[in-house]
């Protein structure tokens, strides 16, 4: 069965990529573009529609369609953005606009740094039902934001252990300790017993 990602954001399409060994085909090669509603209120709710929807759309038994729905949460703000990462700095907002609302509400809370934690749901959907699993990576935001790499809110978030932001430390060390990638250490058993 072929395993279809259940994502337009071409920062998660680029690390699953890079993580998973079979061969992943975005949706929107087979599908085009699709706006998809994401109006659940937990990360798990969002990504089961995601998943839901393109294999729905795909109309086919033999697919294996994945979906993410992640985001970062600051305690000191209460949790925020959290499910709403995506469109912390309003509806449409780049990744780079709701970086810099971030980087200024910290700051506004007269901290240089301070808690915050990822998350990621990820969703499986194929003809044997629905799985879904987590991962999480804790560190810190900065008031600022420090290199380039990464995407999202990369550049403001230092992990756990480290002194560099993900925006300045090499995507190998993102690939072993980020949110994704543990979720997807959960994944793969259940994707390779779905492809039996
Ligand atoms: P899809 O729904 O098409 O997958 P999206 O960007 O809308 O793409 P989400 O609704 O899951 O995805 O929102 C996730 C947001 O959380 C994303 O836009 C980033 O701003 C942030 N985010 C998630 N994982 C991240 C990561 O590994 N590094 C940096 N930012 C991340």
């Amino acid at each position: 069965m072929k395993i279809v990602l259940a994502t337009g954001n071409k920062g998660k399409l680029r690390e699953f990529t890079q993580m998973c060994d079979t061969e992943v085909i975005a949706f929107s090669e087979i599908l085009g573009e699709l706006d998809i509603v994401e109006d659940a209120d937990t990360f798990k709710g969002n990504a089961l529609i995601k998943a839901r929807t393109i294999y729905e759309k795909l109309e086919s038994e033999d697919y294996i369609v994945i979906s993410d729905d992640s985001g970062i949460s600051v305690p000191i703000l209460g949790g925020v953005p959290g499910i709403y990462s995506a469109r912390y700095a309003g509806e449409g907002a780049s990744d780079k606009e709701n970086l810099y609302k971030l980087v200024e509400v910290v700051k506004s809370k007269g901290v240089n740094r301070t808690p915050a934690y990822y998350t990621a749901a990820i969703a499986i959907v194929s003809k044997y039902g629905e799985y879904v699993v987590h991962g999480w990576m804790h560190g810190d935001v900065l008031s600022t934001t420090r290199g380039e790499k990464g995407f999202g809110y990369d550049p403001m978030f230092v992990p756990a252990g480290y002194d560099l932001t993900l925006g300045e430390l090499d995507d190998d060390i993102k690939k072993s300790i980020s949110h994704r990638a543990k979720a997807l250490v959960l994944a793969k058993p259940i994707i390779e017993m779905l492809q039996r």
